[in-house]
């Protein structure tokens, strides 16, 4: 749709789902990035889609151990920068804080922030973290863009991480955590257009609960998210396809 291209012409292989151990968070995290490993060896765009946030660290730390300059563009209402959340130190509102600490990322920017606490703030701002707040994007959306753009400038590849929950919930009912006030799915578009080109090597979209939404609207979203999103990266990389 965005760039008016046919897409049946697109090159998608759908790989199935990644055997999870149910409940235990440890080894799923080695399973998945056991997963990736082969992954990334193989494939030029890798769409991962799923549930629990924490999904993104054991596969940011695949990238950031085979990128040159990896940087994360995070599209999430929440920041996931606590140190720990109900006595637990790995799960979806800490997910980020662990992956700052554990892989090496050259840039991480935030884009469509509105639920906080101080300490997640504070660090943000001491880690040097770009935070473009929803109420950036609502208020001047191309002074966003130019934030973004410049912040992911000197990034050699790039990792977007969308948290589901970045849309309002009116669009994407089907989160766990659902926060009013959100972007909406032709924001995210236009977010996405001035981020991607060559360098994007993964999307991941998480937080996805279908159970929470009979409708399966969100789940329809972040299937033409898929392919407007390969769409775009296709073009971008010159190639003909
Ligand atoms: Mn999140």
């Amino acid at each position: 749709m965005l760039l008016q291209r046919v897409v049946e012409d697109l090159a998608i292989e759908d790989l199935g789902d990644v055997v999870l151990a149910p409940g235990d968070m440890e080894e799923n995290i080695k399973r998945i990035e056991k997963v990736f490993e082969h992954l990334l060896e193989t494939y030029a765009l890798v769409h991962a889609v799923g549930g629990e946030h924490t999904l993104s660290l054991p596969i940011a730390k695949v990238f950031a151990s085979r990128s040159w300059k990896p940087c994360m563009v995070v599209l999430d209402a929440h920041l996931d920068l606590r140190n720990e959340y109900l006595g637990v130190e790995t799960c979806h509102a800490t997910v980020l804080r662990r992956i700052v600490e554990s892989a090496n990322l050259h840039r991480v920017v935030f884009v469509g922030t509105r639920a906080v606490c101080r300490e997640e703030v504070e660090h943000a701002k001491q880690l040097g973290l770009e935070v473009v707040w929803a109420r950036d994007v609502f208020e001047d959306l191309d002074g966003a863009l130019r934030r973004i753009r410049k912040a992911v400038e000197p990034c050699g590849s790039i990792y977007v991480s969308i948290d589901l929950d970045v849309i309002d919930p009116a669009y994407a009912p089907g989160v766990q955590t659902p926060e009013p006030l959100g972007l909406s799915p032709w924001q995210v578009l236009r977010i996405l257009d001035n981020v991607i080109d060559e360098r994007l090597w993964i999307v991941d979209y998480v937080e996805l609960c279908p159970v929470n939404d009979p409708s399966e609207a969100t789940s329809a979203l972040v299937a033409k998210l898929i392919v407007e999103i390969s769409a775009v990266w296709m073009e971008r990389m010159g190639a003909r396809w």
